[in-house]
């Protein structure tokens, strides 16, 4: 970290309600949004705390405001009836009492205590790991099913609206303001020729098949946390996406980042593999989590969510590709079209695979 930046991260830490001497500031974890930082403070008597500092992508988060007043209800209601420290996210309030502050640069900054003796992991091996960020976030939606819906701002509007972001990506490649669409040509091509399914979950929510649900929206493997010792679900983190959606999306985008071999952004395309077990396997503990609310029809649209969280994913990483990435944090320059390509890979084992996925499903049916 460069001294002038180190200097505005400290110039933040004063701001919030905690003791003793700051011992650590390091750059941590590997999202794609947010700049986040594990702060350790040292108080004599009190031995050491870690926390999390952040920074709000308010080019993505307009308005960082409605993004921390759904996090706080959230958290408050999940502190009704959660115990365990460990169980939910907790805001480390300002000097003013206040969930975040905006620096003088502009910055907005929200601190979280830091989730002690715990993982998230970013690409899976195996099962069992997978079926606990299932219980995770399943459990996650179970608790908010008595949330009063109509208290949430809807911060990122069509957030997981297919169709629309198909639009979008359709306007992306008409413009290629930087370029690059004729390097994408396969993957355009792939993602134009399956227009039809793009709006198949919005569909079945007008059919009744799928109710809206207080939903997460970003229910990827490394944001769920998991205890180091017995690799048991603990609870999920970032919030800032907490809005009305589907239970079949929050499966879906798990799916998605979970039940392949490979990292997001590996390269060599042929070691990346859909992996139908641990498919099953997040199945069986989403439905553990959710605790028996999901109607059939919600269950056996698990599949089609699973395939509409991963060919979006694709789209918008394409799309950001195209439009010379502003959205996503890149590390290269074809860093979105390497993601992208991971994620149109699953797709197809996905369609390959789709009579399996099915029965798997029909199996938790009620
Ligand atoms: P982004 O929106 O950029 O993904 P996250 O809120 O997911 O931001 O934070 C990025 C990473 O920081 C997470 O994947 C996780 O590794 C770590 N992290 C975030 N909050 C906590 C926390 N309270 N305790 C421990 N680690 C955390
Ligand atoms: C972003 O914030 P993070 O890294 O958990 C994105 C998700 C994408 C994901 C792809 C607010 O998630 O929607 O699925 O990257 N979050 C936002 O890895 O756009
Ligand atoms: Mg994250």
């Amino acid at each position: 970290m460069e001294k002038s930046n180190l200097d505005i991260v400290k110039a933040a830490l004063e701001r919030f309600q905690i003791s003793g001497e700051i011992v650590e500031i390091r750059p941590f974890g590997n999202g794609h949004i947010n700049d986040t930082f594990r702060i350790v403070s040292n108080e004599q008597g009190v031995g050491k705390t870690a926390y999390v500092l952040q920074t709000i992508n308010s080019l993505i988060f307009r308005k960082p405001a409605h993004v921390m007043s759904n996090i706080e209800k959230v958290i408050n209601h999940l502190k009704k009836k959660i115990t365990d420290p460990r169980g939910t996210l907790e805001i480390i309030p300002t000097d003013d009492g206040k969930t975040f502050f905006m620096d003088e640069y502009g910055n907005y900054w929200r601190m979280y205590r830091f989730i002690e003796d715990a993982i998230c992991i970013e690409t899976l091996e195996n099962t069992e790991d997978f079926y606990e960020c299932g219980v995770a976030f399943g459990k996650f939606q179970h608790d908010l099913s008595d949330f009063p819906a109509e208290e949430l701002i809807e911060v990122l509007p069509d957030f997981h609206n297919t169709a629309k972001r198909y639009e979008n990506f359709l306007k992306a490649v008409k413009e290629d303001k930087v370029g690059r669409a004729e390097r994408a040509k396969e993957e355009i091509d792939f993602i134009m020729k399956r227009a039809d399914f793009y709006s198949l979950l919005a569909k079945a929510h007008s059919e009744g098949k799928l109710p809206l649900r207080v939903s997460h929206n970003d229910t990827k493997t490394n944001n769920a946390m998991l205890d180091k010792a017995t690799h048991k679900a603990l609870c999920v983190i970032d919030l800032d996406t907490i809005m009305p959606g589907f239970s079949v999306t929050d499966f879906g985008d798990a799916i998605r980042s979970g039940a392949t071999t490979a990292a997001e952004d590996e390269k060599d395309i042929s070691k990346v593999d859909f992996r139908l077990d641990m498919f099953s396997a997040f199945a069986e503990g989403f439905l553990t989590g959710t605790g028996g609310q999901l109607e059939n029809s919600e269950i056996m649209l698990m599949p089609e969510g699973a395939k509409m969280m991963t060919i979006e994913c694709g789209m918008r990483f394409l799309t950001d590709f195209l439009e010379g990435d502003t959205y996503f944090k890149t590390k290269y320059p074809d860093h979105n079209l390497v993601r992208c390509r991971t994620q149109l890979k699953l797709v197809l084992e996905m369609e390959q695979n789709f009579d399996k996925m099915k029965e798997i499903v029909l199996k938790f049916c009620k």
